[in-house]
């Protein structure tokens, strides 16, 4: 244990983090990250809440990108048996977030496999689906792929309040994951959604073999953007058989107690999700990620092609926790 002090970083947004700052902070002794980071997370979020974001694969499988450790790429479809599917009707759509706002969850964020988006008729009716979501008062998401600053304004209009794209890694690492975008494609979409007036939901996955330098590289690019993006999920890999990753062991949990707290630490203000790869954590591991400064989660028994926690399992963790849903 370390004497530390927090009072400066307090009152200070910063976006000039380098990354070997951003690795100290990851690797520091486990019980001064965690003080460091609750002590930021009480000024910045008061109140001991937990937003719930409910997801839905709208149109699944058949993607044109080789991400390996994703389920829904067409490069892994014969090792996955994936089904594919085509885009969900509107109505169903708006079926399943009435579900998810009943259940408690106050956004729905829906997941397509799209490598970019197209004009034509599918867009129109996500277009529709974002505005049913609105009606619903609840916040509406979309992960849709690569967008141009055309589709970002029709994006905005329909209402959206979040686009997610994530980083998944370092710009270093990145090629050993991806190949068919580059990192600077992820980043101009990130750009045009921003540019746009939308929130920007962006974070990345732990356990896919990167070191710590990665991590910490990409909380560094996240941490320098300005503003900051308002959202942030943190996945662990879930390793899905017949993908190129899908040997991987699960990544040690305390490594994702670590990158939430850090996460917390560099970016205050940001919504911290604890994200994909929850059912493979302890009810006290996932406890230790609140108390590291994740203040949301995945609700509901589906991510996007996996399963996830059962919604009664959380809404006990949140009440054991002390505390309660925004
Ligand atoms: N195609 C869009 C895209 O790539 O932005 C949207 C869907 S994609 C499935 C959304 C994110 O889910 C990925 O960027 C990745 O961070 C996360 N993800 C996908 N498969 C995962 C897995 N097996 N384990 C953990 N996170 C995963
Ligand atoms: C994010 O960062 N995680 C979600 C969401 N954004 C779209 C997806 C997790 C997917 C986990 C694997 C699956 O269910 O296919
Ligand atoms: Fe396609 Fe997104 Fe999966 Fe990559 S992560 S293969 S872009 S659905």
């Amino acid at each position: 244990m370390n004497e530390i002090s927090v009072d400066s970083e307090l009152n200070e947004l910063r976006s000039n983090w380098t990354a070997s700052e951003i690795e100290g902070i990851l690797s520091s002794p486990l019980i001064d990250l965690i003080y460091r980071a609750q002590t930021i997370h009480r000024k910045y979020h008061p109140g001991g809440k937990v937003q719930l974001s409910s997801l839905l694969s709208i149109k699944t499988g058949g993607c044109k990108e080789d991400c390996k450790y994703c389920s829904q790429s067409a490069f892994h479809a014969k090792k996955t048996g994936l089904k594919f599917e085509p885009l969900m009707d509107v109505d169903l759509v708006l079926e399943k977030a009435r579900e998810a706002k009943d259940a408690g969850a106050s956004r729905f964020c829906m997941g397509a496999a799209w490598r970019e988006i197209k004009e034509g008729k599918d867009f129109d009716a996500v277009l529709d689906m974002i505005r049913g979501v609105k009606k619903l008062e609840m916040d509406a998401c979309v992960t849709l792929g690569m967008v141009n600053s055309d589709q970002a304004a029709r994006l905005a209009d329909a209402g959206l309040d979040y686009y997610n794209h994530n980083l998944d890694t370092s710009p270093e690492f990145y090629s050993e994951v991806i190949t068919t975008r580059s990192y600077e494609d992820r980043l101009d979409t990130l750009s045009e959604v921003r540019e746009a007036g939308i929130s920007v939901c962006s974070g990345g996955i732990v356990g896919m073999g990167e070191s710590l330098h990665d991590r910490a590289r990409m909380l560094q690019i996240l941490a320098n953007m300005s503003p900051h993006p308002q959202s942030v999920p943190i996945n662990a890999l879930v390793p899905i058989e017949g993908t190129p990753l899908g040997h991987l062991e699960p990544v040690d949990p305390m490594e994702i107690v670590r990158m939430i707290a850090t996460a917390r630490i560099v970016l205050p203000t940001s919504d911290v999700r604890l994200s994909a790869g929850r059912h493979n954590m302890s009810r006290e591991v996932q406890m230790f990620c609140l108390m590291a400064g994740a203040n949301s989660i995945f609700y509901g028994e589906r991510l996007l092609t996996t399963g996830n926690t059962q919604t009664n399992a959380d809404m006990q963790l949140i009440t054991d926790a002390g505390l309660s849903v925004e």
